[in-house]
């Protein structure tokens, strides 16, 4: 059976946890936007697919986790870095291939990892995250840590195999995992209306005996309340969910593409479907947070991007010795 929420009720998310978590939906846009800025001057090693108008996405899952659980990613993966608090400046130090980077320069923008913070790694393949959080959250399930594993995968990863079989093996063994299907319309020039056969990436949850929900990703609260309703489940032993958000990437699906298979709706969600639009207008109309502090916020971010950049910047490379080290475990 699949549910669709499109509004939510905010109540559960005082001041400080509306500011949160709009600090980290403006951490994960000014990266982006600043990121788009930077690749076009050829600085930037590799490919670089960008988050942006996703944000609420990231953060609305990731606000509830917490050291026990554990995410993957994607090809498209600094806004769930973000979120689940890898450091920004080591970040961007990783996409410039620096020594001072996540990777320590020797991964780049799709292989961020941060064990530590319970990341497991964007990743450049393609569906490559759902088997590995069956793994984590079977893990979880077995020591009895309360902890859940998120994957985070697109319309196009929706129809590869590995995807599939980890939503069946989450079912068989009703682990605590998460499947977060991040519809953006489109698997590289590819529109999900043409590859994806059913009309909700989320119908297909029926298939695995899991609920399956439908929320607005441009809607952070839509997203937070799908994902506090789907944790809570997976945590007290209810086992897996699948959760659909919708919305539209801002940019091309990697940095020079020139897009001209679409025209007019990334202008049009910008304008009226904006996230963090939409999360501004909302806590400052019901007055629970003051537009000064949201600009405050803004103020920060823009700083801290500002020295993240700069930094990456000033940061030696890897030298031909450091090809030798983190092959297995160090890192
Ligand atoms: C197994 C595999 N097949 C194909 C590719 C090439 N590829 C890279 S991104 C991409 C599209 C992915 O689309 P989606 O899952 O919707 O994610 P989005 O880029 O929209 O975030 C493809 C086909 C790949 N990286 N891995
Ligand atoms: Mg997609």
């Amino acid at each position: 059976m699949t549910d669709t929420l499109s509004t939510a009720v905010s109540h559960e998310l005082d001041g400080n946890a509306l500011l949160d978590a709009y600090r980290t939906m403006r951490t994960i846009r000014a990266f982006e936007e600043r990121l788009h800025d930077e690749f076009a001057t050829g600085e930037i090693p590799g490919f670089v697919h960008l988050y942006a108008g996703e944000e609420a996405s990231a953060t609305g899952v990731c606000l509830h986790l917490d050291d026990r659980d554990a995410i993957a990613s994607t090809h498209r993966g600094h806004g769930h870095c973000i979120a689940k608090g890898v450091d920004v400046k080591a970040m961007m130090a990783e996409i410039y291939g620096r020594r001072t980077g996540s990777c320590h320069g020797k991964g780049g923008s799709m292989h961020i990892a941060d064990l530590s913070k319970g990341m497991l790694g964007a990743n450049g393949i393609v569906g490559g995250g759902p088997p590995l959080i069956c793994g984590t959250a079977l893990a979880a399930k077995q020591k009895g840590t309360g902890g859940v594993g998120v994957a985070f995968f697109g319309d196009g990863a929706s129809n590869q195999g590995t995807t599939l079989e980890a939503m069946n093996l989450a079912s068989v063994w009703q682990l605590p995992a998460i499947f977060v299907a991040e519809n953006n319309g489109y698997a590289e020039a590819t529109s999900s209306t043409w590859s994806v056969a059913a009309d909700n990436i989320a119908d297909r949850a029926a298939g695995f005996g899991m609920p399956g929900v439908i929320v607005d990703g441009f809607d952070f609260f839509a997203v937070h309340e799908a994902a506090a309703e789907a944790i809570q489940r997976a945590r007290e032993g209810g086992g897996p969910t699948l959760i659909e958000v919708k919305f539209t990437r801002y940019f091309g699906h990697f940095e020079g593409d020139q897009q001209t298979y679409r025209a007019g709706e990334v202008a049009y969600a910008r304008e009226n479907l904006d996230c963090l639009k939409r999360f501004r207008a909302r806590v400052t109309e019901t007055g629970q947070v003051e537009a000064a502090r949201l600009d405050a916020v803004d103020a920060q971010v823009a700083d801290l991007i500002d020295a993240a950049v700069e930094e990456a910047k000033a940061a030696p490379k890897p030298t031909a010795a450091d090809l030798e080290t983190d092959v297995y475990i160090e890192y």
